[in-house]
């Protein structure tokens, strides 16, 4: 059995981060590790909310699991609680995911809108992003890593792969790219860029006519399945573009 490192927050009502990761990575039958960022009454698309910065806690588990001699197939990062998580996942990384794969969801905002949380996580994200093999922004977030101003009128794929090019991460999937946001994308349908070191691939799905808060959790946990697997990044991202469509109905 492989074993997976979530480290993520622990929202109390809202199906994201380590509420949904948990059992999605446990049931694509991997052991899971928990290693929490904050603890939130609920997630923070809600009017208010409770935050307590778990930052303090985060090294005390590493030397802990250390100390057992505990190690990881994959680490999988989401939602940072303070810029200084950056620097504990890279230290997570080094000392407890020698030959991991490393799955970094860089976490920060969507509709063009950061989240009130992020404070100075965005600069530290783009340190954490370099040690990652494969991670999954969303627009807004591939515009805050590259340091660019979310777009007022659609761009281009071409632009996308410019911006993805400009990153240090080898495999980049782009996710809920549609048709307000860019050109190419038709109307209805919802796409993932998958940039490959340098190749793409572009793979889409009917749009559900609706929006949750958690659903990059939820693709970027079945995504984390399929590669703690084994599983190819392209076909790890159609199964989870899949599952996660399904989930939504
Ligand atoms: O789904 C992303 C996410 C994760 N964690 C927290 C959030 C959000 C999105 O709003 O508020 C606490």
């Amino acid at each position: 059995m492989k074993r997976a490192a979530l480290i993520n927050d622990l929202s109390g009502v809202g199906r994201c981060s380590l509420s949904v990761a948990l059992p999605i990575v446990s049931a694509c039958g991997h052991e899971c590790a928990v290693l929490p960022t904050a603890l939130l009454s609920n997630h923070t698309g809600f009017e208010h909310y409770t935050f307590y910065d778990f930052t303090g806690h985060m090294r005390g588990y590493i030397d802990c699991w250390e100390e057992l001699g505990i190690s990881f197939d994959m680490v999988y990062s989401g939602f940072l609680g303070s810029g200084v998580q950056a620097d504990i996942t890279l230290n997570f990384i080094e000392r407890l995911g020698k030959g991991a794969v490393r799955l970094v969801d860089p976490v920060l905002g969507d509709n063009g809108v950061l989240y009130d949380t992020c404070g100075d996580v965005t600069e530290h994200m783009r340190r954490l992003i370099r040690a990652a093999d494969v991670i999954t922004p969303n627009l807004t977030e591939l515009c805050a890593l590259c340091g660019r101003e979310y777009p007022e009128s659609p761009i281009s794929i071409a632009e996308i792969e410019r911006m993805c090019s400009r990153l240090p991460t080898g495999c980049i999937v782009v996710t809920g790219l549609e048709r307000d946001t860019v050109l190419e994308i038709e109307h209805n349908r919802v796409a993932n860029l998958i940039c490959e070191n340098g190749s793409i691939t572009l793979t889409d799905n009917e749009k559900f006519p609706a929006a949750y808060c958690g659903t990059g959790d939820v693709f970027a946990s079945v995504l984390c399945g399929g590669l703690t697997s084994g599983v190819k990044l392209t076909a790890a991202v159609r199964a989870a573009f899949n599952s996660h469509f399904r989930s939504c109905r």
